[in-house]
């Protein structure tokens, strides 16, 4: 995001300023199932000494900017010595919000600090050239706290910069890498905690997607549940990869297309006999194209497909087959691996401990989560998307 002349702000060395962007992050993180496709944004108003007079964060797309909502818990004059700190920089384009860089002059802060520049191509770079054009100090955070901001809307700025959503594969395993327990009286792999979590993760994501191997050996319903849904201002796309459309309409996710969309994505030949059954039942058929030299395969072209619908995030939940081809197109940006505390017959399908994805998964150290570890890592920090890095 050079193009923004973000390097041409300067980043400020007051450790005071640190402390209150880290909070603008925590509180952005509130904005985090109702948000999309729009980011999560945190805003601070403090004065000189860090007491904190106003705090705001965006709850849902269409609702006031986290700016405007931090200013509107301070209606009182703002002291000299404010300053207001945002991990996003400040909008000034008309959308479904007002422009916040004229209500930051208009109420007369004196100095902004923000994480993150916007990839959004209609106010990227504009808002802080106003603001600092108005006579505002306009200063960025620590590059740390940047490349925190980038990541906490990883999605956001991969559609805008990549044009494809931020792809999350999260996956459970016994510690011998097998993706099911082997064992007809103990459904899960996971504990209950860890189950609770993927439900926040999904909350997050603008799709979730899995294979038909998963569908016709789990039956899943891909949706949210537990308290977590009812912050969601809109349920997840739920979208299948079946290659050869064999979709059982008995299944889960098709009696449910009518409250949770369901897009199945197959192969330019895919019989077309099901595609009509499917189609009745409401669910989407996305048929790739047929192959042409250096056209995108059907993971890339549905990635792009869902980057259309404004879908920045897409939590994968598939077997291994699915997550293996995903990671040899080079399409998986993190992961969040579960390892539950026992092994499983060999004979169960899962990857092997040496793949590079589970490696990659294992080389990070892993948090509790109920019995059970979780390991987070990320192959493709948001920081790294070109035209992400500012530089300086
Ligand atoms: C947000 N929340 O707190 C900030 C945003 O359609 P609108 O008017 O809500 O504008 C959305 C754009 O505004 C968004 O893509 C981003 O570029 C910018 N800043 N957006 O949703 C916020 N500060
Ligand atoms: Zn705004």
């Amino acid at each position: 995001m050079d193009a923004l002349g973000a390097s041409a702000i300067p980043r400020s060395a007051r450790p005071m300023d640190r402390d209150l962007l880290e909070r603008a992050l925590e509180l952005a993180e509130l904005g985090r199932p109702g948000a999309r496709p729009n980011p999560v944004v945190g805003a601070v108003l403090a004065r000189a000494d860090g007491s904190i007079l106003a705090t705001g964060h965006h709850v849902r797309r269409g609702a006031e900017h986290a700016e405007r909502a931090c200013l509107a818990d301070h209606p009182g004059e703002i002291p000299a010595d404010a300053t207001l700190y945002v991990t996003l920089e400040p909008c000034s384009h008309h959308g479904r919000q007002p422009p916040c860089s004229d209500l930051i002059i208009a109420r007369g802060v004196p100095r902004v600090v923000f994480a993150s520049c916007d990839a959004n191509p209609d106010t990227c770079g504009r808002g802080p050239g106003q603001l600092a054009g108005a006579g505002i100090v306009v200063e960025r955070g620590p590059a740390d706290l940047e490349r925190r901001a980038l990541q906490q809307n990883a999605g956001f700025h991969s559609a805008h910069l990549r044009g494809r959503p931020y792809v999350t594969a999260k996956w459970a395993m016994t510690r011998n890498g097998r993706f099911a327990t082997g064992d007809p009286q103990r459904r899960w792999i996971t504990g209950d905690a860890s189950r609770e979590f993927v439900h926040y993760l999904r909350a997050g994501s603008g799709a979730i997607a899995c294979g038909i191997g998963t569908v016709l050996a789990d039956d899943p319903l891909l949706t949210v549940r537990g308290p977590i849904a009812d912050r969601m201002a809109v349920p997840p796309l739920r979208v299948v990869f079946d290659r050869r459309l064999e979709l059982p309409v008995a299944s889960n996710l098709v009696r449910t297309a009518a409250e949770v969309p369901v897009i199945v994505a197959c192969d330019h030949d895919a019989p077309t006999a099901h595609e009509l059954v499917l189609l009745e039942a409401g669910v989407e058929v996305f048929r790739l194209p047929p192959p042409e030299p250096g056209a995108p395969c059907l993971l890339a072209a549905t990635l792009r497909m869902l980057a259309d619908r404004e879908v920045q995030d897409l939590l994968l939940e598939s077997g291994p087959r699915l997550l293996a081809a995903f990671h040899d197109a080079e399409l998986i940006d993190s992961i969040a691996a579960f390892v539950a505390p026992f092994e499983a017959p060999a004979t169960e399908p899962g990857l092997a401990l040496d793949h590079p994805l589970v490696a990659r998964a294992l080389a990070v150290p892993g948090e509790p989560s109920g019995e059970d570890e979780l390991h987070v890592a990320l192959v493709h920090p948001a920081w790294n998307f070109p035209g992400a890095v500012p530089g300086k």
